[in-house]
């Protein structure tokens, strides 16, 4: 079975808990205590950070990286587009919502104007399903 070092409020966490949750892939999940990590999760991740996930000894870090794995791995339901220039879309949007995340607004107003593009949400499936997670409250930010 696939094991996810998971942190309950960690935003990049919770987005690779989604797309498992979207596939309805079963996994155990081991919370780290980020303020008192254990040494061997440097072993899982030589940055020390979560997520990351494993499977049969076979590791794998990076929360988007692990997104386009289970994607490809797990391929239904499609959480991308088919079409190429679509799926370019709701990578672009991803990317711009992980400045976010981080805190980073030098492009808040390039990202502004694409979420307000109606086009481009109804192109970028990642927006939609990350906001009905938001509504399901998905993310136990709490
Ligand atoms: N680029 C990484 C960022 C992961 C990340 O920053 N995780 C935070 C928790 S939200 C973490 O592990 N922080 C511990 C640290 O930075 O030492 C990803 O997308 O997976």
């Amino acid at each position: 079975m696939l094991t996810l070092y998971d942190a309950a409020r960690c935003p990049y966490c919770a987005r690779v808990r989604i797309v498992l949750a979207e596939k309805d892939v079963e996994y155990e999940p081991i919370e780290i205590d980020l303020k008192d990590r254990p040494a061997w999760i440097y072993e899982k991740n030589s940055t020390g950070r979560v997520p990351v996930i494993e499977e049969d000894g076979w590791v794998l870090p990076e929360s988007a990286v692990i997104m386009e794995f289970l994607e490809e791995r797990y391929p239904e339901p499609r959480l991308l587009a088919a079409d190429p220039a679509d799926r370019a879309l709701a990578r672009l949007t991803r990317a711009l919502r992980e400045l976010e995340i981080g805190g980073c607004k030098t492009t808040k107003s390039l990202h502004v104007a694409l979420a307000g593009d109606p086009e481009v949400r109804a192109a970028t499936y990642d927006t939609r399903w990350l906001e009905r997670r938001l509504e399901q409250n998905a993310f136990r930010l709490t």
